[in-house]
């Protein structure tokens, strides 16, 4: 039975009732040409910030939702909302909150040593994305939940929880076609207020989803090679 079958109501407190997992194995051979493929693949996303106003797949967006969904949580609690705003006023009203706070990091809020470190990236307080992108998902983390007797319960690793998730959000686009930024304007409290969010959600992240526009560009980036990044014992 697939684990989304069901829906999903609070374990907590629940037996540990396990069931069996057989999944076929993979050849090696297979398993060998398909990671080469993927890390091809994943090393053509590109974070992407102008993009073209043409309408995504509704179909890929959630899907990909889904896949994120999909990802491990602390004691499987999946703290996680997704809000997808199609919607141009709400995205307006959106832009013109994170500029108003931008103007102000980037004004000098940010410090001399976090503009320096962005400067390559070529980016500033103008966030036309938030606009431009025919889709943005708001991606809020469940900060605790609410039991039966209206408490507050805890949640656990709710930031690894979620940054996992919205990991698994961009590789789904990606692999399926589209282009999105993680978007984080600081504050962005006004999130939750626009999109009308209960108490127990904090936003983490805005991922505008889209194509790139007919002229997007992207900072010349060099990726850490394996070695950089990898060591053995
Ligand atoms: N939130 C700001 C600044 C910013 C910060 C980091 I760290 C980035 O990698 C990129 C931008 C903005 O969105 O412009």
């Amino acid at each position: 039975m697939s684990p989304t079958t069901q829906p999903w109501t609070p374990t907590h407190g629940q037996p540990y009732h396990p069931v069996p997992y057989r999944p076929e194995r993979m050849p090696r051979a297979e398993s060998v040409a398909e990671a080469a493929r993927l890390r091809a693949r994943m090393d053509e996303r590109r974070t992407v910030r102008q993009f073209s106003a043409d309408p995504v797949p509704d179909e890929v967006v959630r899907d990909a939702i889904a896949c994120a969904a999909t990802a491990p949580s602390g004691a499987h609690q999946q703290p996680w909302t997704f809000v997808l705003v199609r919607d141009p006023a709400v995205r307006r009203q959106i832009r013109a909150a994170a500029e108003q706070e931008e103007q102000i990091s980037y004004d000098g809020r940010l410090g001399d040593e976090w503009l320096a470190a962005l400067r390559p990236l070529g980016t500033d307080a103008v966030k036309t994305h938030l606009t431009d992108a025919p889709a943005l998902v708001v991606v809020f983390q469940q900060r605790y939940w609410l039991g039966p007797d209206g408490t507050k319960r805890k949640h656990y690793y709710v930031d690894e929880s979620v940054g996992i998730a919205v990991g698994m959000l961009l590789t789904a686009l990606h692999l399926s076609g589209l282009a999105a930024l993680i978007h984080t304007p600081s504050p962005m409290r006004f999130l939750g207020h626009v999109l009308n969010r209960p108490e127990n959600e904090k936003a983490f992240a805005v991922i505008p989803i889209g194509y790139p526009a007919d002229d997007c560009q992207v900072p010349d980036l060099v990726r850490k090679s394996l070695d950089q990044v990898m060591t053995e014992v």
